[in-house]
């Protein structure tokens, strides 16, 4: 049998606060930890949520040397802006904390000195990358250079980016810092290294043996680091951004940001309620962690060797971590502003944070990478949320005021049809509380969606609309199932959509329900006075999906030159200077200028070099029409050997650069000058 649970800690990674939160962050963690959240509550158990932001690590000093401001100023920005925005979407956590607060500080301290009294650390010295040009270490994300397994030449010191290894910094071919991008020396540099390999025997007997149920992907992973041998790993950094290291004679060394963060949500914890040892502390409590996949390692091998190494605290009961969401068919990426940015949907979709939270669920990378389209998320929302949910709701709504002025009617003598109607609703309960205990969030929803999707059918097969004419007082019975399951649908709602459940009890004047009256016929008693309908969802029109696929093109298209910018071709071989003066240009005048028939890229130009008029044929009909050109000073090469284009004969060519996009430039004198001007 399972194991019976008093309480509940639920755990969401803690965003680095670097950058906005993305849908990618959303649907792989956020949302699946809040829906989870959302139906303990509605139960009535013990359970809390923490999160904060995670505020220490490369990634955020990076930032902050780009932008020439403190690392201080850079994690107070995003901070606020995650926090708002996670509010904005309805996220429930108990609390939003911060692994720059004291109280933090303070308890990763203790941790540290707690294991390094015990002799739980090895202490080693070693050789490490040292920038002299900049005098720093070069921790993680300072050391840039080619993956030694895929090639990517921006590959960094602890990961590639492109094909997911975990790097060491002595690992990456042709290294270099990202600070000054000098080449580094190595120089000694002391530190303290948790030995997980120590740890081997208690995780395979804790993770193999004890948690089979884990979700496969998280299991698989877990298994392929325990079968590859654990090694032991470095707890501390040469950095100036980070908790000290709390030892004598550790200047200058800070806590490893991810040995720091994942007691970030021991210290959120005490922040939220002084009672925090019952949470952490009482093998009565189910810690469950909500994470993304490359966060596994952390999370089921680091921290809770950590938490064993220390003693006292409970490990997770689970880990469902999620794979990741692509955005339009490619991977999301920060760096190349390829994603959804929560704060920006916002703005842009206000009112409609459900539609989000809905297909982000419904899309959720629960077993494999998925892919958010924009094309989707309207489907999703006229077809499903507006046809569907909306659609029922409203109706039940609009012919009670309708019929019977807002009174909800009683329920009359059933039929064998009403019955098996209210039999389907019944059963969503135990199917939509097995699929969310269970972590299938995507399955839950669609368990949550079968309510209405029952209800819209009950409409639409008995009709009332119809039946008014003919017997009213069957109307009334089957307005009241309706309402019935109209109060249903904000139960089974709620822990997907709370702002849609919210307002379908404003609808109805009903106060919240609790969890197990899912399933009860009698939630809106006869007599009540419903409130005044108004539309749950409204349809997304194409105008609005094309706005946002016109953005990310636009994105696309300054990535695309900003990538081609950084690839300048190497320089040709070496001439002689009288190779050089082999080559005749003369400034020149376009005199006319025509499209070469049945072609697409010739342009066939008169021009007047100084020494004669002569004809000239261009392959720049993409680049210029003929009419801007006519007038234009350019610069002719004039004794390029002729030759017969389209059965024309060019005499020269025109000098133009290319740019990074692949756009052409003519290449002009800063000033009018005699044509025939030579130059060189
Ligand atoms: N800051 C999130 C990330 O990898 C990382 C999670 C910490 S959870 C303790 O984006
Ligand atoms: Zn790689």
């Amino acid at each position: 049998m399972a194991k019976e649970f008093k309480r509940y800690l639920v755990t969401s990674a803690l965003p680095y606060a670097n950058g906005p939160v993305h849908i990618g962050h959303l649907a792989g963690v956020y949302i699946p930890s809040d829906i989870y959240t959302r139906y303990l509550r509605l139960k009535g158990c013990d359970v809390i949520s923490v999160c904060g932001s995670d505020e220490h690590g490369v990634p955020i000093t990076i930032k902050a040397r780009k932008e020439g401001v403190s690392p201080q100023q850079i994690v107070d920005r995003y901070h606020e802006l995650i926090k708002r925005s996670f509010e904005g979407l309805g996220m429930s956590f108990d609390i939003y904390s911060r692994t720059s607060s004291a109280t933090h500080a303070a308890t990763a301290s203790a941790f540290f000195r707690k294991l390094y009294d015990e002799g739980k650390f090895i202490e080693k010295t070693s050789m490490q990358y040292y920038d002299e040009e900049a005098q720093t270490f070069l921790a993680d994300r300072y050391i840039v250079g080619t993956c030694p397994k895929c090639g990517n030449d921006r590959a960094y010191g602890d990961q590639c980016e492109k094909c997911g290894s975990t790097l060491s910094p002595d690992e990456l071919i042709d290294p270099h810092s990202a600070v000054s991008g000098s080449v580094p020396v190595k120089r000694e540099t002391k530190h303290w290294y948790l030995p997980l390999d120590q740890y081997e025997g208690f995780l395979r007997e804790w993770i193999l043996d004890g948690h089979k149920e884990w979700k496969t992907n998280v299991y698989g992973q877990c298994k392929s680091w325990l079968d590859g041998g654990l090694q032991p790993r470095a707890v501390s950094r040469d950095l100036d951004w980070g908790i000290p290291v709390p030892v004598e004679g550790a200047e200058g060394k800070v806590l490893y940001v991810w040995f720091d963060a994942p007691i970030g949500y021991i210290s959120a914890t005490k922040d939220l309620t002084p009672d925090w040892e019952k949470y952490w502390k009482s093998e009565d409590t189910k810690m469950v962690h909500f994470i993304g996949k490359d966060n596994i390692v952390f999370h089921c091998i680091v921290f809770p060797s950590m938490l064993k190494a220390h003693g006292g605290y409970i490990l997770p009961e689970n880990v469902p971590a999620n794979e990741f969401l692509n955005l339009e068919g490619e991977k999301i990426s920060t760096s190349r502003n390829w994603a959804v940015w929560l704060h920006e949907y916002l703005e842009e979709f206000p009112g409609k944070e459900d539609v989000l939270r809905y297909v982000l669920c419904a899309n959720a990378p629960e077993t494999k990478d998925n892919d958010f389209t924009w094309k989707d998320f309207q489907a999703r929302n006229n077809n499903e949320l507006v046809a569907v949910l909306g659609n029922f709701v409203n109706r039940a709504l609009v012919l009670t005021q309708k019929y019977f002025d807002g009174v909800v009617p009683a329920c009359g003598e059933l039929t064998d049809y009403d019955r098996a109607t209210i039999a389907e609703v019944g059963a969503v309960k135990a199917s939509l509380e097995a699929n969310i205990e269970n972590y299938r969030f995507r399955e839950a929803l669609k368990d949550a969606m079968n309510v209405s999707r029952i209800g819209n059918k009950y409409l639409a097969d008995t009709e009332p609309w119809k039946v008014i004419k003919s017997d009213p007082e069957r109307v009334r019975t089957i307005l009241n199932v309706a309402l019935q399951i109209t109060a249903n649908t904000a139960i089974a709602i709620e822990p997907f959509m709370p702002f849609s459940a919210a307002k379908i009890l404003a609808m109805l004047a009903m106060e919240k329900f609790s969890w197990e009256r899912l399933g009860a016929m009698d939630l809106v008693e006869a007599g009540h006075r419903i409130g005044k309908p108004e539309l749950l969802f409204e349809k997304i029109e194409d105008d609005v999906i094309q706005r946002q696929l016109d953005k990310l093109a636009a994105t696309k298209a300054a990535n695309m030159a900003a990538e081609a910018a950084q690839h300048v071709e190497a320089q040709k071989d070496t001439i002689q200077f009288d190779d050089f003066q082999k080559m005749d240009i003369r400034v020149s005048t376009i005199l006319e200028a025509e499209k070469v028939a049945k072609t697409k890229k010739l342009l066939k130009l008169t021009v007047d070099t100084g020494i004669d008029r002569r004809v000239i044929v261009s392959g720049i009909a993409e680049h210029f029409t003929p009419e801007e050109l006519v007038g234009k000073q350019v610069l002719v090469l004039v004794n390029l050997a002729p030759r017969d284009l389209k059965g024309i004969t060019s005499s020269g060519m025109i000098l133009m650069a290319e740019d990074a996009s692949g756009k052409l430039r003519l290449l002009q004198p800063s000033e009018a000058t005699n044509n025939g001007a030579i130059v060189g």
